[in-house]
């Protein structure tokens, strides 16, 4: 839909209040709940046709709305340090941090970060969907994606609520506008595309939205870290890739390296296009992984280091039978996941001078739920597509997205290796700010504006308080970027009515880096009681025995990207989820190179 002329605006608006007034069965009334009118996470139950009340129990503030604070609440929003000024002292001033990294204080404030972040997230999970109540069904059924924030009620007058325009923007519009590349712009905190993947990769195992069913649902029922993009989202897929041997996946040699079978061999559903030669499809955990090199890369890596994991145990433990071998090494893999995502990839993201530990003994004296389950604003925030470029440089060549998609060979043409030294080497773009969205990616970001809309995602700020950030009073306050503050008052009419990921993507990045303010408060706490919220974390599992001993046990926590890559490969590349730094890094590597 384009733009509208007054009358027509006044006349849908009159509709939509007709409709909804309709619905409630009092033609002059709202629901009052539409207003959010309930702050500091207060809960708006609605008694009667037009009336509210905030439940405002355990949030630290009373009154009608939760407006006022409690005495001990009103000391710590005091003492509270505004989120910016926090994250200026965790990117700089270098010689503190080095004296917080060696010493007992980088446990307290690791501590502090972990405890701080995941207690933004209810556990167990709240609402779906379908539900903005608390429900058993809610609780107990996992094949919804939680949410922080109710949707919006069915009966508001408004899209977002009470306030904004009565059509929201058209979807193809805004991405055209404010989301589509017209000068690839790298991130300026130095990302490559081995970390691209790796979002990528390591996501889809707990992000898989069942696009078959609306209503915020998921494939993905492990809610975590559970390997299943390994080892398949369930159990006949999981036998199907193994070899029943010794723990190990089936796989393939070629040249005597070991790749994912192929779908001949191995006949699991994998999403190919039509006609795509059934010994060209590789047989991956995860079914969408042919689509690109980047992900049969990491996917291989996985393979191979199962199979290696696999091997050292049985060294250790030659009266294991297939079943242990394998059910043990998949722990340690996930332990290994963990390790890396937090010491390595949170550690890239956040760009803080505070070095990131992963020990889970610092929870052990706090109270912390070792539970997670994915929510559909995590999964929202996480589409991460500008990181994409404008085109691959691998060996000397540059390859066109045409000839990138679905093709299998360039995995097993360049090896490993190769691709890895590129992807490690070529910038990735940067996430906040708009306009840096390839073209070939503009209908995914269209996709989850049109997902949100159809869950009734509350608008951007409601989802900023819950975070304890200010809402945005202007567009002018959101981007820097005037043309597209003008541009999006237009269209939005309120900045309270500006919508979920628009607002994640488009917000004005922090000096010097890959996003906004609100991708890091909001997607941090979701991130960080997900890794942790592991039951490899809890006091029960994390122990030697576990892992099969000190030997898996040091695994995990010795794993880097590094060890992962090479002690897989024939030859170690140059392997960061940063571009090169200097002219050592920049330096080609040899194929004789050692780890
Ligand atoms: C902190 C750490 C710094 C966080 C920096 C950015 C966070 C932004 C988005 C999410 C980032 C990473 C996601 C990583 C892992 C997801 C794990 C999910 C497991 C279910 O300041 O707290």
């Amino acid at each position: 839909m384009k733009e509208f002329d007054t009358f027509t605006v006044w006349l849908l608006m009159n509709l939509v209040m007709l409709q909804s007034s309709l619905s409630s069965g009092d033609s002059s009334v709202v629901n009052p709940c539409c207003h959010y009118p309930c702050q500091n996470a207060g809960v708006c139950v609605r008694f009667g046709p037009d009336g509210y009340k905030c439940d405002c129990t355990r949030t630290g503030f009373y009154g009608e709305n939760c407006t006022n604070p409690e005495f001990w609440t009103r000391v710590r929003l005091m003492l509270k340090p505004d989120p910016a000024l926090v994250h200026y002292i965790l990117t700089h001033f270098q010689w503190f941090w080095d004296l917080v990294n060696n010493s007992f204080l980088q446990d307290t404030v690791m501590r502090l970060v972990l405890t701080v972040r995941s207690d933004l997230i209810p556990s167990p999970p709240t609402y779906n969907t379908k539900y903005g109540y608390l429900s058993w069904e809610s609780y107990y059924n996992l094949s919804y994606y939680t949410r922080l924030l109710p949707p919006v009620p069915e009966d508001c007058p408004l899209p977002m609520g009470t306030k904004g325009k009565p059509v929201l923007p058209d979807v193809k519009t805004l991405t055209e506008k404010f989301f589509r590349r017209q000068k690839f712009r790298p991130d300026p905190q130095g990302t490559n595309l081995m970390f691209a993947f790796m979002a990528q990769h390591f996501t889809h195992q707990f992000f898989k939205t069942n696009h078959k069913v609306q209503q915020g649902f998921t494939k993905a029922l492990g809610h975590g870290v559970d390997a299943g993009h390994i080892y398949g989202d369930n159990l006949e897929r999981q036998h199907q890739l193994r070899l029943h041997k010794d723990g190990h996946l089936k796989y393939q040699l070629v040249d005597g390296e070991m790749y994912p079978p192929t779908v001949a061999e191995v006949p699991v559903h994998m999403v190919y296009p039509k006609g795509f030669p059934m010994e060209q499809r590789l047989a991956i955990g995860q079914e969408v992984y042919g689509i690109l090199p980047g992900l049969t890369m990491y996917a291989t890596i996985w393979l191979r280091e199962h199979n290696r994991v696999c091997d050292v145990l049985k060294a250790e433990h030659p009266t294991w039978d297939d079943e242990q071998l394998f059910q043990t090494s998949r722990l340690i893999i996930i332990g290994e996941i963990i390790n890396i995502i937090i010491q390595e990839y949170v550690q890239h993201l956040s760009g803080y001078l505070l070095k990131l530990k992963f020990d889970p003994s610092l929870l052990f004296g706090v109270r912390f739920q070792y539970s997670n389950r994915i929510a559909l604003e995590f999964c929202q925030l996480y589409h991460w597509h500008p990181l994409m470029p404008d085109s691959f440089h691998i060996d000397g060549e540059e390859i066109p997205y045409s000839q990138f998609f679905y093709n299998t060979s360039i995995l097993t043409h360049y090896g490993v290796e190769k691709l890895v030294d590129a992807f490690s080497r070529q910038p990735a773009g940067q996430i906040g700010g708009g306009h840096n969205s390839h073209e070939v990616v503009l209908k995914v970001a269209e996709m989850v504006i049109r997902e949100s809309r159809g869950a009734r995602m509350q608008p951007f700020n409601e989802y900023r308080k819950r975070f304890k950030l200010k809402p945005y009073t202007s567009f002018y306050e959101f981007t820097d970027d005037v043309e597209m503050a003008r541009a999006l008052e237009e269209l939005y009419g309120d900045i309270d009515a500006l919508e979920f990921y628009p607002g994640m993507i488009l917000e004005k990045t922090r000096p010097n880096s890959i996003f906004g303010e609100s991708m890091v408060e909001i997607g941090a706490p979701f991130s960080l009681k997900g890794l942790l919220g592991n039951p490899i974390c809890s006091p029960e599992y994390w122990k030697p025995s576990t892992f099969g001993g000190d030997a898996g046990f040091s695994i995990v926590k010795t794993s880097t990207l590094k060890k992962l890559v090479c002690l897989n490969t024939r030859w170690c590349p140059y392997v960061d989820f940063h571009v090169p730094r200097n002219e050592e890094e920049r330096e080609p590597r040899k194929p004789s190179t050692e780890l």
